[in-house]
């Protein structure tokens, strides 16, 4: 039976990273299917409900107003436009509705809006996720009692290297905004973005933050990052794609009942570094043309490759299966 540990040190962290790339494979997809379904991927579909114009200077985004990469300023979207893609996404197989809001944190207005629109989207029978930056406690009620089901909110990166990429807030606001998030009862999807010139330890401290919560998040996102034109990190040393996979197959072994979601940067992949993904672990994954900016693969290429290796999307019922027994 797998144990869930919250007591990871770096070291044994950076052992598992540096392990034999078999023997990791081996003990990430053991501990894999002793968790979850060996051939089932979890399917949500992203969309970018407020689009731009971004207080927040993250060194990686778009949407930042300190980047210059093109991406307008939009207002929040209608709900009747919202509904219509969650209807087209859930039509195309998606379980999950992931709205994102390029805010610093939303204004209680704000709030009231998206309720609106999680009323709808839970309506349609799908379960909904949102990621509209920093939130208070009565936030989170509010979005918890409008019937969310996940809350994004990523720790991107380790707390050392953080300061690097992002100087509009702290790493403890974002803890912050986490434990409202947990304390209102809504899942916790958290992860990060590797490929931003960080080192191993960084990668291996930021899996431990997430590892060493008092509850493992439900699901943990992990991005490579997306390199955007105009924003600070364009050119940045690409990673080693089998570094790439290295941290999907540790984020696997120390947080086993959690969905491990090979989140952006599929596009610039091939279809073997994602065969590898799932292998290590991964079971999820954003499906659909579109991230939030930037280009996902077209939805008849991931047909295609869910085919060629013989995976299928999960069913909402088994979701539970993230849940962290108490
Ligand atoms: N504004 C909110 C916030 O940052 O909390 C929510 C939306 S924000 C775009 C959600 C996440 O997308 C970020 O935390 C980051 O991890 C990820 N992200 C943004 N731009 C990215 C890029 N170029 N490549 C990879 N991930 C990216
Ligand atoms: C997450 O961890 N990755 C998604 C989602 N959460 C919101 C966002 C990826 C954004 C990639 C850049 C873009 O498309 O703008
Ligand atoms: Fe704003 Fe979120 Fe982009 Fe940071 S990641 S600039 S908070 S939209």
């Amino acid at each position: 039976m797998t144990t869930l540990r919250h007591n990871w040190d770096r070291n044994e962290i950076l052992a598992l990273f540096n392990m034999p790339f078999n023997d990791l494979m081996f003990r990430a997809q053991s501990i894999h299917r002793e968790n979850f379904p060996a051939n089932e991927v979890q399917i949500s579909t992203l969309l970018s409900i407020k689009t731009g114009g971004c207080a927040e200077d993250c060194a990686y985004c778009p949407q930042s107003a300190s980047a210059d990469a093109g991406v307008k300023a939009e207002k929040l979207m209608k709900k009747e436009a919202v509904l219509a893609e969650a209807q087209k996404a859930k039509d195309a197989g998606a379980s999950r509705f992931c709205m994102g809001a390029a805010w610093r944190s939303p204004k209680d207005r704000d709030i009231d809006n998206v309720s609106e629109i999680i009323k709808g989207v839970k309506a349609l029978g799908m379960e909904t996720c949102a990621t509209l930056g920093m939130l208070n406690a009565e936030q989170a009620h509010k979005l918890k009692e409008s019937g969310l089901d996940y809350y994004n909110h990523n720790l991107d990166t380790s707390e050392n290297f953080y300061g690097e990429i992002i100087t509009t807030r702290t790493y403890q606001d974002r803890l912050d905004t986490l434990a409202n998030v947990r304390d209102a009862g809504m899942n916790v999807c958290c992860g990060g973005i590797v490929g931003m010139g960080e080192a191993q330890d960084d990668r291996a401290d930021l899996l431990k933050t997430l590892a060493n919560m008092p509850k493992h998040p439900e699901s943990v996102p992990i991005n490579l990052l997306v390199q955007v034109k105009g924003t600070k990190l364009a050119g940045r040393e690409e990673l080693d794609p089998f570094e790439f996979i290295r941290t999907i197959a540790v984020a696997r072994i120390m947080m086993p009942k959690s969905f491990v979601r090979l989140s952006a940067g599929r596009e610039e992949m091939n279809e073997q570094t994602q065969a590898l993904c799932f292998l290590a672990g991964a079971n999820s994954i954003f499906y659909g043309e579109k991230l939030l900016t930037t280009a996902n693969p077209a939805a008849d290429k991931d047909k295609a490759l869910f085919q060629k290796l013989g995976l299928e999307a999960m069913q909402i019922e088994c979701s539970h299966l993230g849940a962290e027994a108490a």
